[in-house]
């Protein structure tokens, strides 16, 4: 039983083989480029550029379509402030005490600590938050599945058509991100996913010198 209309996909392309090699390829050596960094320069960044990314990362796929996302692009400086403040606090928390030490030494590569200037430097902060259920237009629940999963997939998606644009990211997971909520007034049925930190690098940025692990490392053929 079906209670959808289904219509012909008229928009799959199917690509001779060859190019099809060449087109994974190209993309591949694309996203290998990118790299997350943690300094920001301040200049302005077109919003079309981020509304076009963001309908990308809203044509994810979803647990029976429920798109279980929301998307909060904060460009002002003041709620910036605000976010860099709570995050700094939490931060501090965390490499002085919740960290513990096989945590601090996995993360002692990326150079990090508890200051945050990139969450007021870069022009934008996309906070992505997961729904744990929906709400129907007469205020009743609705059911949403796979949540994790399908915001998952969308934050991917956002992150590679941002990088694809020219732009440079940062996943920010601020530990006990319940401050978002806060700041942003986002309701009890939203859970902060992640921060996608948007923006041009800073001139003459650095980063770490890491590898990624090999195909072989990462992949079974059966
Ligand atoms: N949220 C902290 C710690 C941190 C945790 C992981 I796992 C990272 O990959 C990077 C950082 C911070 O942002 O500093």
């Amino acid at each position: 039983m079906t209670d959808s209309k289904f219509v012909l996909w008229t928009s799959y392309f199917e690509y001779p083989s060859e190019e099809m090699i060449q087109r994974a390829a190209s993309f591949r050596g694309n996203m290998q480029r990118r790299r997350s960094v943690r300094d920001f320069s301040d200049r302005a960044v077109p919003r079309a550029v981020i509304e076009d990314c963001l309908l990308t990362a809203g044509s994810a796929p979803s647990g029976a379509n429920m798109q279980p996302w929301s998307f909060v692009v904060v460009g002002d400086s003041e709620t910036k402030r605000r976010i860099r403040a709570a995050a700094e606090m939490e931060e501090r928390e965390f490499y002085r005490r919740r960290a513990g030490a096989e945590w601090l030494d996995a993360l002692s590569p990326l150079g990090t600590d508890y200051q945050k200037p990139f969450l007021e430097t870069a022009p934008y902060l996309i906070v992505i938050f997961a729904q744990s259920y929906g709400i129907a237009p007469d205020g009743g629940k609705v059911k949403h599945y796979f949540v994790r999963e399908s915001v998952g997939i969308a934050t991917g998606m956002l992150f590679a058509a941002l990088h694809h644009a020219g732009l440079a990211t940062l996943p920010y997971t601020p530990s006990r991100p319940g401050f978002l909520n806060e700041i942003l007034g986002r309701p009890e049925n939203e859970r902060p996913f992640l921060v996608a930190v948007v923006g041009y690098p800073a001139g003459g940025v650095t980063v770490p010198e890491l590898n990624k692990k090999s195909l072989g490392e990462i992949a079974t053929f059966v």
